[in-house]
């Protein structure tokens, strides 16, 4: 099994990377083992050293493992690694997901879908038997919504997105529709084809995330809220300095 990451393990790397790396290795260090054969692999710019560190495992561990992403971003990823390709139909059990985050509090809840791929990102991780995220030391708050301002990424319907609107606002939010790349484009278009609301609470709706997720989900038109309540077991947050803090 041949791997294009290798080399990047080589590179230096300081400030937030040094983070992210060391956060990824030390999800992997503790959560892929050798009798793992099926791993979750999630979205976002900290994962990429979650797959650096598997492939370091050895091509004779990896070969009789599958691996399943939460996205083309992570499909792209397993393929370059020559890591072999799963889906979650063929896999619907899988052995561990690490996967990044937006914001974590220290409960462990965690804003997701800053990349707009929350749904299939909490499949995986609830068909997880472990849940692991791991993230730079940006990402650790005392509450939800304190560092992440830019609001709770919720996927909906395309033809329901403007009453979902209407709800959010009267649940207290002020949501944003989330708008693609590039001058022309339009709405954010999912995987899933949803469209994207971003929408900030006040703090007070963050006293209680799974009561917030609740409410929103119970909207007619949500696919998908980005708020992961009690599903992460574990935590690693990388350090400007190379070390890590993890949570439990
Ligand atoms: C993904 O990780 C998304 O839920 C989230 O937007 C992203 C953030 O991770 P990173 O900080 O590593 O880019 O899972």
């Amino acid at each position: 099994m041949s791997s294009s990451l290798a080399p990047l393990v080589l590179k230096p790397l300081e400030g937030v990377e040094a983070a992210k790396r060391a956060a990824a290795y030390a999800s992997v260090d503790n959560h892929v083992l050798p009798e793992h054969k099926v791993v979750g692999i999630g979205s976002g710019s900290t994962v990429p050293y979650v797959v650096e560190r598997i492939v370091q495992q050895g091509p004779k561990v990896n070969a009789a493992r599958w691996f399943v992403p939460t996205g083309f971003q992570s499909k792209e990823l397993i393929v370059q690694a020559g890591l072999n390709l799963g889906d979650v139909d063929s896999f619907p059990v899988i052995d561990v997901t690490i996967d990044g985050a937006d914001e974590v509090d220290p409960s462990l809840n965690c804003i997701k879908g800053g990349g707009a791929c929350q749904l299939r990102e909490k499949v995986l991780a609830e068909a997880a038997k472990t849940f692991i995220v791991v993230a730079d030391y940006r990402k650790e708050s005392p509450q939800l919504g304190q560092k992440w301002t830019q609001g709770v990424p919720i996927e909906v319907a395309q033809f329901a997105y403007a009453s979902v609107m209407r709800k959010l606002e009267a649940l207290g939010g002020k949501p944003v529709l989330r708008m693609g790349g590039g001058a022309k484009a339009g709405p954010c278009v999912t995987d899933n084809s949803g469209f994207v609301i971003d929408c900030p609470f006040p703090a007070s709706s963050f006293s209680s995330p799974s009561d917030l997720l609740a409410k929103i989900k119970l909207m007619t038109g949500v696919v998908e809220v980005g708020l992961f309540c009690d599903v992460a077991k574990a935590a690693y947050f990388g350090n400007a300095d190379g070390t890590i803090t993890s949570r439990t």
